[in-house]
């Protein structure tokens, strides 16, 4: 459900945004339902299925990523999946009743050659299955975000991660342009932006506001902000980081909600540390969709049964209906 010419704004300043996270929790989540409820339906989530297509040994050294070269961790490294294996987990997918469909791949930047076309070939077949086909693969130039979107990619995964003030603490190898930049040339091919990030890896509530403010003034807004709680995997740089606040995390989600009326938030990462109280919370705060499945690229998440039980017990349900892309303009 959407409704005709949502007032939509682009120019958040910082102050405002702290002062709407840092309003009284019942104000913050009766704005956020508000706002939802204009919006999207509020009791259905959308539930996207996560699948590792090339695994490990990443060059980058984000300080959060089980699947950076540069720490050691369990995760085994894998080569391009084939397009029968991938084949094989979008259908299972969509079994579980996830609409979308998101490949990720452990890279610094998307390969040119022979691995392209086979990711190319893998976003066909998602779409020939009837969902919504998601990717990330890093850095994109131009070109290759062209061939994506005639493949017939929904969507870009490319996340921003936190604030621009904060960003060399967690990466060095890369700089907050270079995403702003993919995110363009992502816009610029036609294919709709995905792009949130990651709460509990140290950053301040003012770091939380300045993340939301990057991303609710991007014009369009992302179409898609995924909110992640972070994992904290034995072997990366914040692996002993102090447990987040859940309420943080609502908080957040409330606050994306509000400045992307339109947008999918998507509670992320880091369910696995939730309890089924704080992700109701989350849902009341505006969060729309989750991921199915027992893992998400690399960690455990709940699973499907689990979250039958648990949108059950809410009177919620997943969303059945596939918009191929999000019908509204985003933002
Ligand atoms: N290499 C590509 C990239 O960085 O854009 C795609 C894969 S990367 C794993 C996708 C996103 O997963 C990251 O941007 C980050 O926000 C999220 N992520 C990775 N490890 C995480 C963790 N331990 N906890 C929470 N989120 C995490
Ligand atoms: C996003 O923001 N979160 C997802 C998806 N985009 C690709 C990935 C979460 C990864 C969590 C760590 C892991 O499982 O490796
Ligand atoms: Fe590589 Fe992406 Fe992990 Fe960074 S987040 S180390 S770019 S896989």
């Amino acid at each position: 459900m959407t409704v005709a010419a949502p007032v939509l704004r682009h120019d958040w300043s910082l102050s405002e945004i702290e002062r709407i996270y840092a309003s009284p929790l019942p104000d913050l989540i009766f704005r956020a339902q508000t706002v939802h409820r204009a919006h999207h339906r509020p009791d259905e989530v959308q539930g996207c299925m996560l699948l590792s297509i090339k695994t490990g040994g990443c060059p980058e050294d984000c300080a959060y990523c089980p699947q950076s070269a540069h720490y050691k961790t369990d995760v085994k490294r894998t080569d391009l999946a084939s397009l029968e294996d991938v084949t094989e987990a979008a259908t299972r997918a969509r079994e579980q009743g996830a609409t979308r469909f998101c490949m990720g791949a452990a890279w610094r930047d998307a390969p040119k050659g022979a691995q392209f076309t086979q990711v190319l070939d893998m976003v066909r077949m998602v779409r020939g299955l009837g969902m919504e086909a998601c990717c990330t693969l890093g850095m994109l130039t131009q070109d290759q975000a062209n061939q994506l979107a005639d493949a017939g990619l929904s969507a870009y995964n490319h996340n921003l991660d936190t604030s621009p003030e904060f960003y060399g603490n967690i990466i060095t190898t890369r700089t907050y342009d270079d995403r702003l930049n993919t995110l363009k040339r992502v816009r610029d091919a036609g294919i709709t932006v995905c792009s949130g990030g990651i709460i509990g890896m140290g950053e301040n509530m003012g770091g939380r506001c300045r993340m939301l403010q990057q991303l609710a003034t991007l014009d369009p807004h992302p179409e898609s902000v995924p909110v992640n709680l972070l994992v904290r995997v034995e072997g990366t740089p914040l692996a002993d980081m102090k447990a987040e606040d859940p309420i943080e995390l609502v908080r957040t989600i409330a606050t994306a909600r509000i400045l992307m009326p339109t947008s999918f938030v998507r509670l992320s990462a880091g369910r696995m540390s939730l309890s089924d109280e704080a992700q109701a919370l989350c849902f009341l705060a505006g969060a729309n969709s989750v991921f199915l499945g027992e893992r998400l690229l690399t960690t455990p998440n709940p699973g499907t049964t689990h979250d039958e039980a648990l949108l059950d017990r809410l009177g919620m349900r997943l969303t059945t209906s596939n918009a191929s892309a999000p019908a509204h303009a985003g933002g």
